[in-house]
């Protein structure tokens, strides 16, 4: 069976399809160039000296690992002097990056979580990178924040790489889902799945039981159901996958179906779960509703959500709309509508 490249698919779909202009077509090969090096740098381990903690914190608090540094800036080199982009955003940058003056500046606005995972770093668990590109405001002359801050439904690309036995790159421009993956020999991306669908049903969920005390009713209902299995109201034997890295649990759901939840808790009613808007749960409902599942924040549609921060938290089910619908519908049953995440 003859594959196609990257470069081949984004060309058709630019000539035959007219869905993605010449410059978003250089942006997304841009992008993955820099995932092939990311994945380059990742695959090192110890032999690298890119294993470990940088000794700083980024924007969350939380401790950078090596890595987490060095695909930020694996990024940040590889889409400056394209011309394409008049900014970027990332998880690990506390404000926006413009586009260095000495540079031509374009129409798009890219935002990434260059290494999402970074626990999994240091023991050789798979992690990734997950982007998500936006057109800039008409008229806007120097990008600020609020320029950003566009509900996810105005995406006109999303995609992760996922860095694990093997690397593939996942890509959506609005016209279903399309998988590349990496043929390390000759350094090409070649298709390996044109038009990626969820299951509708699952047996599969994934959710950090650990955080099981702090789970608000709606959650605690839909969880005890799954465990009560063949007994139970669902009457069905579930599974439980939960790799603590997101692209890897979503890679998992778009190849065979299942369910990802990171819910608001009862910890912190400020901090509506982990997981951020902008650079993690819009690309990735982007993808997943592409693929024909759903993705809500357990009351509103993910991509519809105003964002009102740059590094917004969102509470994140989705996946396998029968289950997606299931738990989203207990949140609306739920008598108090606090449980719901917040902005
Ligand atoms: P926990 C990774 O740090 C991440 O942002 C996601 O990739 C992953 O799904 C989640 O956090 C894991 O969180 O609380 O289980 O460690």
């Amino acid at each position: 069976m003859k594959r196609i490249s990257l470069t081949q698919h984004l060309i058709e779909e630019q000539r035959l399809n007219n869905t993605i202009p010449a410059e978003l077509r250089l942006l997304i090969e841009v992008v993955a160039r820099a995932c092939k090096t990311i994945s380059h740098a990742v695959g090192k381990g110890a032999l690298g000296e890119v294993m470990g903690t940088a000794e700083t914190e980024n924007v969350q608090g939380e401790v950078q690992k090596k890595l987490d540094i060095i695909s930020n800036d694996i990024l940040l080199e590889a889409n400056e002097w394209g011309g394409h982009l008049a900014a970027m955003a990332s998880e690990e940058m506390e404000s926006i990056h413009p586009i260095p003056n000495r540079y031509p500046k374009g129409e798009y606005l890219l935002l990434f979580d260059p290494l999402d995972g970074s626990s999994n770093i240091d023991v050789n668990v798979s992690i990734g990178t997950i982007f998500s590109v936006l057109k800039a405001p008409e008229g806007m002359a120097t990008p600020t924040e609020q320029d950003f801050l566009q509900p996810g439904t105005m995406q006109v690309a999303a995609g992760y790489a996922v860095y694990g036995p093997q690397t593939v790159l996942v890509l959506t421009t609005g016209n279903g889902v399309q998988c590349f993956t990496l043929d390390r020999e000759m350094g090409s991306w070649v298709m390996t799945q044109n038009a990626a669908k969820i299951p509708a049903e699952t047996k599969e969920f994934a959710i950090n039981t650990s955080n099981a005390r702090h789970w608000h009713a709606p959650v605690k209902r839909y969880i005890d159901e799954l465990l009560a299995g063949k007994t139970g109201p669902r009457g069905k034997d579930y599974n439980m996958r939960w790799i603590a890295s997101m692209v890897a649990d979503v890679h998992r759901i778009l190849t065979r179906g299942g369910v990802f939840m990171y819910p608001a808790d009862a910890r912190d009613p400020d901090k509506p779960g982990k997981l951020r808007l902008m650079y993690e749960a819009n690309p990735m409902a982007f993808i997943v509703e592409q693929a024909g599942g759903i993705a809500t924040d357990g009351k509103r549609r993910i991509l519809d959500i105003q964002p009102e921060k740059l590094h917004q938290r969102v509470a994140v089910f989705l996946g396998s709309r029968e289950e997606v619908e299931r738990v989203t519908s207990y949140h609306g049953d739920a008598a108090d509508s606090t449980l719901l995440s917040g902005k």
